[in-house]
């Protein structure tokens, strides 16, 4: 182990991570998932559930900013002529205002509205990159992959919103091209509960089959030391 990196407790194993090749990776944690009038309420779900994330990833994020850690906030959303949403994405189920619709917080994930931007607790500083993406993984049809290439990139910590929609769909993505991830548990959130666990769980198995599964403190504590 080189002074540069630290030994995160996780499941189904500890990993030992390079700082310097690691960035953290911060999820969709715009206003259109977390709060009210937003897409993910015109879903029916009840955003209150996401708000427990929020803490786990701000001490993260500090310690990344201290650390000068490469970090990365993805947001979901589309232009707004909607010539990146599928139909099929836009058109399915029976939400109560679909994408591109007006909302309390403007138009439906569309990007450039209110509602698309990232909540003011975690709110991107302008040097940090921000991935705007159509998809629910953050590799499709974006730049991620090319950024990290540049820096270096081999480990990520994920986290953020949904466990088992965004987050699950990137870390899916960033193992199939060799990346090592880490997800943050307690710093990622679902609409519901049973699927942020199972979510996890579907990760770490197989011997971290896509993954390993750590939490906020363990990656605190490998970061001081
Ligand atoms: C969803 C996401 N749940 N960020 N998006 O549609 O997980």
């Amino acid at each position: 182990m080189t002074n540069s990196s630290g030994i995160i407790a996780a499941e189904p194993e500890p990993i030992t991570l390079d700082w310097t090749k690691t960035a953290l990776v911060i999820i969709d944690m715009q206003r259109d998932f977390m709060e009210p009038g937003g897409f993910g309420e015109t879903l029916g779900n009840d955003v209150s559930q996401l708000a427990r994330a929020v803490k786990p990833i701000a001490s993260v994020l500090a310690a990344a900013r201290a650390s000068g850690m490469l970090v990365v906030h993805t947001r979901e959303g589309h232009l707004p002529d909607l010539s990146d949403a599928p139909p099929a994405k836009v058109e399915r189920g029976a939400p109560s205002l679909r994408i591109g619709d007006p909302g309390p917080m403007g138009r439906i994930l569309i990007r450039g509205e209110a509602g698309h931007d990232i909540i003011p607790a975690l709110y991107p500083l302008d040097s940090e990159i921000v991935i705007d993406k159509p998809g629910k993984g953050a590799f499709y049809a974006t730049e991620l992959g090319e950024i990290l290439q540049n820096y270096g990139v081999e480990n990520l910590l994920v986290c953020g919103v949904t466990t088992e929609v965004c987050v699950n769909t990137t870390v899916r993505e960033g193992n199939d091209r060799g990346y090592r991830c880490v997800v943050i548990g307690d710093g990622c959130a679902s609409y519901f509960p049973e699927f942020h666990e199972m979510g996890l769980k579907m990760i770490k198995a197989q011997g971290g089959i896509f993954g390993w599964v750590s939490d906020s403190a363990a990656i605190l504590k490998a970061m001081e030391t």
